[in-house]
């Protein structure tokens, strides 16, 4: 895709980010040179890996995953079941997409997708050893229209038990064109993340172990850690939102404080976003104990 292509005006919460606002990522060939791996790692806080995944083996847990949710009705079967179109005016209660996704993160096919040889293969070699995937998988869709899309955050607030050395892969599962509501990212927001870690952590140093390493400890509700104005998040860290055309086979590598949210789904063909994030990091490292459970919708991580 080229860097001048012009970026529609995206929707976050009920945010309006205009071009001015955006910025395009910047793609990684997956068969870069670790040591460049690294550079632009450092650099950016984050890997746009183009086509390193199966394009065919994504699309198939694609199909896979629809068939289980037309059971919720708001699918419509006019439509290839791997197309995920949602038919108008359908809704479920949120039960039963709770509880479908509850289970989907505990089938083995979708143990087996995360455990894909290319994202093994690639790790091994990024993290130089054996890696160890978290246990707590989210898998998560957006219907088009819906006005709820995930708030700005750095992964770390959750997961403070463990090493910082920790990579975060959020798979599309489909093609997800910018206008469907894919992840941002705060340009070179590590940075700023990394000294609001800090200074989170000087704030809670007298708390006790649990509440210091938990996302809604009080000095986390206090002083909220990030806006949920994304413009004025922004500003603070002098960085613009950046977006993508995903593609089924693509992967997104982030820094533990690289700051992201994501976008509303305005698909104009109504497909519905699909997409997964897992974590992993070297076996040997400390790991925070609290992910390694299933997700649950109710699980307060
Ligand atoms: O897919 C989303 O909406 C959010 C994903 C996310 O927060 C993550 O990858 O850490």
């Amino acid at each position: 895709m080229s860097v001048a292509t012009p970026i529609p005006t995206l929707h976050s919460n009920g945010c309006v980010l205009t071009p001015d606002h955006l910025g395009w990522l910047e793609p990684t060939e997956p068969a870069t040179s670790r040591a460049e791996l690294w550079v632009r790692y450092r650099e950016h806080g984050y890997l746009w890996l183009t086509g390193i995944l199966d394009r065919a083996a994504v699309l198939r847990f694609r199909a896979r995953f629809f068939e289980a949710f037309r059971e919720t009705g708001m699918l419509d079967p006019a439509f290839d079941t791997v197309d995920g179109v949602h038919a108008v005016g359908t809704t479920s209660p949120a039960t039963a997409t709770t509880a479908l996704l509850e289970e989907v993160v505990r089938w083995a096919s979708f143990e087996a997708f995360c455990l894909a040889e290319p994202i093994l293969a690639f790790y091994e070699e990024f993290l130089g050893g054996a890696v160890f995937l978290h246990r707590r998988k989210l898998v998560r869709f957006t219907l088009p229209g819906d006005r709820k899309a995930t708030t700005p955050h750095y992964d770390l607030i959750y997961l403070r038990g463990g090493t910082e050395r920790l990579c975060t892969s959020w798979i599309p599962i489909g093609d997800i064109p910018v206008e469907m509501g894919g992840l941002i990212y705060l340009e070179r927001s590590h940075r700023w993340g990394r000294l609001a870690e800090e200074e989170f952590r000087r704030a809670a140093a007298a708390l006790p172990p649990e509440e210091r390493i938990s996302a809604f400890n009080r000095h986390m509700n206090a002083e909220a850690p990030l806006e949920t104005d994304l413009h004025a998040l922004a500003a603070r860290a002098s960085g613009r939102w950046l977006a993508a055309n995903y593609a089924a086979g693509d992967m997104l590598v982030h820094d533990p404080y690289l700051v992201h949210a994501a976008t509303e789904n305005h698909d104009p063909a109504r497909r519905i976003r699909l997409s997964t994030d897992i974590r992993y990091q070297r076996v040997r490292d400390e790991v925070d104990a609290r992910w390694q459970h299933d997700w649950t919708a109710d699980d307060r991580l």
